[in-house]
C-alpha cells in the first residue's frame, strides 16, 4: 500500500478473508516463502494465544496478522523479537495520545485493558533458527458489545478508546514500518536498545507488584525492570530474579 515504506517486511502479503489462524498458516508455508512474508486475515476462526488459549478475531474488526522471518540469530535470542514487536506496535499507536502501556512480554494495554497480544512461534534446531512466526492481534474497530462476558472488562479496542473507526491498512503499514526499522538494527548490530527503551519507558509492570504463575507455584513479586537481554527483573522475597517468559498478571488489592 501507499503507506508501506519497508525494504522486505510485508513486501509479500498473503491476504485472506477467513482463515483458521494466520500463525498456523504462516508455519505451513514458511519453508517456501520469502523472509518478511506477512499473512493477514479479515477473520480468524481459530485464532490462538499462548498455551493454546483462544484469540477472539471477528471479521473486519481487527488486525490479525503474522510476520514470517528467517533471521540468522540464536534460538535463545528469539524472545527479544517479541519485545521488539511490542515496541513497534507501541510506536505505531502512540500518535493517538492514549494511556498505552507495554505489558511484558507480549501485551499492549490501553487504560489497563488489553488491546493487542503477540504470539511468537519458532522452528529451530540446536543453534539455528529455521523460521520465526510473529503473530500480532490488534483490536481495532471492535465495539464494546462485541466482546463476550469474559473479555468485556479486560479487553478494549482502539475504537472504544478513541471513539471513531481507525484505518486498518494505514495502521498495519505503520506497524510494519516500525517493526522493520527496529528489526534491521537488531540484525545488523545485535542492537535492541531502542526497543528496550520504549518497553522500559512505557511499561505496565515496572515498580508494580505482579502475581507470577508457574506450573509449580504462585507468588507475588515486585518488578524492578527489564534487563538488557529482555528478561524481566523481579524482587521475590528480597532476592533478585529474572524471568524469560511466563505468566505475569498485575496484582491489585
Ligand atoms: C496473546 O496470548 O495475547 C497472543 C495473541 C496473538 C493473536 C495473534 S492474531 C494473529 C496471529 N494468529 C493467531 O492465531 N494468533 C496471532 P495470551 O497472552 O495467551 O492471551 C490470550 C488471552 O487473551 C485469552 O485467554 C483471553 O483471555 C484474552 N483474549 C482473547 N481474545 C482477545 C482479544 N481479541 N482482545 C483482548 N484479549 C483477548
Amino acid at each position: 500500500s501507499q503507506y508501506l515504506h519497508t525494504q522486505f517486511v510485508g513486501r509479500n502479503i498473503l491476504h485472506f478473508k477467513k482463515i483458521e489462524s494466520t500463525n498456523k498458516y504462516a508455519k505451513t508455508i514458511a519453508n517456501e516463502s520469502v523472509d518478511g512474508t506477512v499473512v493477514i486475515a479479515e477473520e480468524q476462526t481459530a485464532g490462538r494465544g499462548r498455551l493454546g488459549r483462544q484469540w477472539v478475531s471477528p471479521q473486519g474488526k481487527g488486525i490479525w496478522m503474522s510476520i514470517l522471518l528467517k533471521p540468522d540469530i540464536l534460538p535463545t535470542d528469539a524472545h527479544k523479537l517479541t519485545l521488539l514487536t511490542a515496541s513497534s506496535v507501541f510506536n505505531a499507536l502512540k500518535e493517538y495520545k492514549l494511556d498505552i502501556k507495554i505489558k511484558w512480554p507480549n501485551d499492549i494495554l490501553i487504560n489497563n485493558k488489553k488491546v493487542c497480544g503477540i504470539l511468537t512461534e519458532m522452528s529451530a534446531e540446536l543453534n539455528k533458527i529455521n523460521f520465526l512466526v510473529i503473530g500480532i492481534g490488534i483490536n481495532v474497530n471492535i465495539e464494546k458489545s462485541e466482546f463476550g462476558d469474559d473479555l468485556k472488562d479486560k479487553a478494549t479496542s482502539l475504537k472504544i478508546e478513541i471513539g471513531n473507526d481507525i484505518n486498518r491498512k494505514k495502521l498495519t503499514a505503520e506497524i510494519l514500518n516500525n517493526f522493520e526499522s527496529l528489526y534491521l538494527q537488531f540484525l545488523k548490530n545485535n542492537d535492541i536498545s531502542k526497543a528496550l527503551e520504549i518497553a522500559r519507558n512505557n511499561s505496565a509492570l515496572i515498580n508494580n507488584y505482579v502475581e507470577i504463575t508457574t506450573p509449580q507455584t504462585n507468588y507475588v513479586a515486585k518488578v524492578i525492570g527489564i534487563a538488557d537481554d529482555c528478561t524481566l527483573i523481579i524482587e521475590n522475597n528480597g532476592k533478585i530474579e529474572r524471568l524469560i517468559s511466563g505468566e505475569v498478571s498485575l496484582h491489585t488489592n
